[in-house]
């Protein structure tokens, strides 16, 4: 059994049993049998499902967000939003198994057809920071798809998606085609990359563990998406509305506590209004409501453990110069309250690291092509934002940096209907988007002689 414990009390909140490695190859081979039924299910059938699945999901919205309150301290705001995703990710992929169009190829001598066909049984891992939403951004398109899918949520935050589970049962989605299986990542996550049966593996979680996902995948040739780590710069020209972009660069970095592979948490200020940035951000981070997360109106919850805690907090010593920081409650519970600061260079460690925590940088950049230059001065690609007032500026700039997923005078990251993924060391391959179904099949192609 492990201990799931509330990050705001450090009370326990449940023990969740921790399937073994036998419990897992089990789990593996009913979802390999229930695969040949689930991809015969007709497509508006399947699709019905789904759409039975989310309307579960939308029921039993509140009861998962409470969950998610207790289990990883998410605002009760956040919490409500990340159920909503699931429903509407669930939706909007039932759609899918009407619409898996295969092409008609003009070949000389028969016709030539292409299916997607289904690759087999998919497993999904699932980092501790989005429990709810990085899982339905797997489980929904892979069974759209006509795969079935087995899902390791991380240790510390199992609740939500034991629930999800629970939930598909009851929506009547087959015994065997979605499998949540809490446990270690060394045992069942492991194993989704070495049985033969798994034939493409979703992770989502830190760079060092996604890279030997990726190794460990090669030896089958196993499918991989993966999304990692994230150091993502908030670039501020001179020319933007200073004002909107110092208000809410505070809620670009410290939403989730920091710990969001899209958190802002490098802020790129043009010179000139470097000063004036300065004075309208102190303010905007004081005013962060940090406390309960199940209080209506906290903005910022506990850091997620212990460990956690200690590891971000050791980015910071006497020597590190903190320009202001935000409140955090005092008692049990892993707060750390917002903290901004203004490194020596951007070779600081607190610069180049992802700190998953409530820390940002602020550093001045001279012009346009400085401020790609240091945006891009990474080993990772996720996400960034641009403020400026000058649309050609702000396509140029967009173009330039290295990222997959931009925004412009917004620090939104992540909207169901678009691809979602990173550059460099920051992943492989795209989640969401009106494509991702089609990461879960393989083409086929056939040709018919007709002379
Ligand atoms: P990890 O330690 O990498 O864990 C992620 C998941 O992988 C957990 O379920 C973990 O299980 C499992 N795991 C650990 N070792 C494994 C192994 N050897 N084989 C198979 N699975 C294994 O990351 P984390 O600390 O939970 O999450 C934080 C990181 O995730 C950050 O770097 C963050 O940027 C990244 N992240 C990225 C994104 C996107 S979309 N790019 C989204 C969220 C988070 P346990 O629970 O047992 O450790």
């Amino acid at each position: 059994m492990t201990a799931v414990i509330n990050p705001a009390t450090e009370e326990v909140v449940a023990q969740v049993a921790a399937t073994s490695l036998e419990e897992t190859d089990a789990a593996i081979e009913r979802a390999h049998v229930a695969l040949a039924s689930w991809r015969a299910v007709a497509p508006g059938d399947r699709a019905r499902l789904l759409r039975r699945f989310a309307d579960a999901v939308d029921a039993d919205v509140e009861n998962l967000a409470q969950l998610e309150v207790s289990n990883s301290g998410h605002t009760i705001g956040n919490a409500r939003w990340e159920a909503r995703n699931v429903r509407d990710v669930l939706h909007y992929y039932a759609a899918t198994p009407e619409r898996l169009l295969g092409k008609q190829i003009p070949v000389p001598g028969g016709v030539n057809m292409t299916f997607n066909e289904p690759l087999g049984v998919v497993g999904i891992i699932v980092p501790w920071n989005f429990p709810m939403p990085i899982a339905g951004w797997g489980f929904a398109p892979a069974l759209a798809a006509g795969n079935t899918v087995v899902l390791k949520p991380a240790e510390l935050t199992p609740l939500t998606a034991i629930r999800l589970g629970e939930l598909a049962t009851e929506a009547g989605i087959p015994p065997g085609v979605f499998t949540v299986l809490p446990g270690k990542g060394s045992v069942v996550g492991q194993r989704f990359v070495t049985h033969p049966a798994v034939r493409k593996v979703v992770f989502t979680g830190s760079t060092e563990v996604g890279k030997q996902i990726m190794v460990g995948c090669a030896d089958q040739v196993k499918r991989v998406t993966l999304e990692l780590g994230g150091k993502n710069a908030n670039i501020v020209f001179a020319d933007s509305d200073l004002e909107k972009a110092a208000a809410t660069a505070p809620y670009g970095v410290f939403d989730n506590a920091g710990q969001d592979c899209c958190a802002r948490s490098r802020i790129l200020v043009q010179r000139s209004v470097f000063d004036r940035f300065m004075e309208l951000l102190e303010p905007a981070v004081a005013g962060v409501v940090v406390g309960d997360p199940a209080a209506e109106a906290t903005e910022m919850g506990p850091l997620i453990s212990a460990e956690h805690h200690g590891r971000v907090a050791g980015y910071l010593d006497d020597t590190t110069n903190v320009a202001f920081r935000g409140s955090a409650p005092d008692g049990p519970g892993f707060w750390f309250p917002p903290t901004v600061v203004l490194p020596s260079g951007p070779t600081d460690r607190i610069v180049t690291d992802e700190v998953f925590g409530p820390v940002v940088t602020v550093l001045p950049f001279d012009d346009e092509a400085d401020a790609i230059a240091q945006a891009n001065d990474t080993e990772y690609g996720l996400s960034g934002s641009i403020w400026t007032n000058d649309v050609g500026r702000a396509l140029r700039v967009s173009r330039a940096v290295e990222a997959g997923n931009l925004s412009v005078n917004s620090h939104s990251s992540v909207r169901y209907w678009t691809p979602f993924g990173g550059f460099k060391q920051s992943g492989l391959g795209r989640e969401l988007g009106p494509d991702a179904a089609l990461a879960f099949t393989e083409v086929k192609n056939v040709f018919i002689a007709t002379d």
